[in-house]
């Protein structure tokens, strides 16, 4: 049995594996997408993100268990990836992620996988999504992904996931920040998690302020602010139910926003693709890092170097 094979037979193992490689950035991992791509596309996938800290991991095993004992009449199998923003080496978060997920260890259908943060530009991004293809393939029909929303890369793998949700705590100044790194503009669903501090309230209000300032048309979905305390479970079950009415709401945007995470990603690709050409194939050692020099010290200005090398690769 190939590992796409393995794969496509929801074998966690094989799961385990196919994402490694993805990981490591491996051919091998890009093979496999190529052989599960045309078999994906069923999930439906929920982006968290917002602060460190916010208790987004403890939610995310909260949601698992709505989910998974939930209302609907089937129950739904999960999928979850969790992306540590801290050095693959330092393992403190994700270990933390395991540990607290893992009461769903025992659940076949439920997936939890950790990835670590590589240096690559948009690497991320790329990674988290072949991932969730690979959860996808393996048949898991909701994937959570979970980021801290700093950065470019997370907070576009939130803006296209075919949910947003951003969790903010009480007494932080998230509000503040959030606003700043322009993640409320994200949100479907925002959420006050930490909701038995001080300040819940007052933090919905400053987040029900700023939906206010925006024309929300009859047909618009309008984000709701709910309240959690992921530690007891309380409002978790209203977060899941917002998820499905969203679901239900935005069929129409749905198609668009997969649309925009197809691009991005052809994008994305097709970028890394030429920069790994020109380096390779057209340009000799090291002399990337010394056009790059010469930008640095003023001598080349970045257009006319883009222009250079473009013609170059070209030619
Ligand atoms: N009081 C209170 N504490 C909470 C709540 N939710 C989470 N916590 C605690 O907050 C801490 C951080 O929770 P995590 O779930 O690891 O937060 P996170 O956002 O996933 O953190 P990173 O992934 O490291 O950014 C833990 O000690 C949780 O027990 C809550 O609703 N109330
Ligand atoms: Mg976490």
């Amino acid at each position: 049995m190939t590992l796409a094979d393995g794969v496509l037979a929801g074998d966690p193992r094989a799961m385990a594996r196919a994402i490694s490689l993805i990981e490591d950035e491996d051919p091998a991992g890009a093979e496999l997408v190529r052989a599960i791509f045309g078999k994906t596309g069923r999930a439906y996938l929920v982006g968290v993100t917002g602060p460190p800290g916010a208790g987004k991991s403890t939610l995310v095993d909260r949601l698992i268990t709505e989910i998974r004992n939930g209302t609907g009449a089937v129950p739904y199998s999960v999928g979850v990836i969790a992306v540590d923003p801290t050095s693959p080496f330092s393992g403190g978060a994700v270990l933390g992620d395991r540990l607290r997920m893992q009461a769903h260890a025992a659940d076949e259908g439920v997936f939890i996988r950790s990835m670590a943060t590589r240096g690559h530009l948009g690497g991320l991004a790329r990674a988290t999504g072949d991932a969730a293809l690979v959860l996808d393939a393996a048949g898991k029909d909701i994937i959570i992904i979970e980021t801290v929303g700093v950065g470019q890369d997370e907070v576009d793998i939130i803006r296209t996931a075919d949910v947003s949700i951003v969790t903010l705590v009480p007494g932080t100044g998230d509000d503040v920040q959030a606003l700043k790194a322009g993640i409320m503009e994200i949100a479907d669903i925002f959420i006050v998690n930490k909701a038995d501090r001080e300040g819940a309230d007052r933090l919905a209000s400053t987040i029900e302020s700023n939906l206010s300032l925006q024309a929300y048309g009859e047909a618009d979905w309008r984000p709701p602010i709910l309240k959690t305390v992921a530690t007891s479970g309380q409002g978790v079950p209203e977060v899941v139910e917002a998820i499905w009415r969203f679901r239900e709401h935005a069929t129409r945007t749905q198609a668009a926003r997969r649309r925009t995470r197809s691009e991005y990603r052809l994008r994305e690709l097709v970028s890394t693709r030429f920069m790994d050409h020109l380096e390779r194939e057209v340009l000799g050692e090291g002399e990337l890092a010394s056009v790059v020099d010469r930008v640095a010290a003023r001598e080349l200005d970045p257009y006319t170097a883009a222009n250079d090398l473009l013609k170059r690769a070209l030619r």
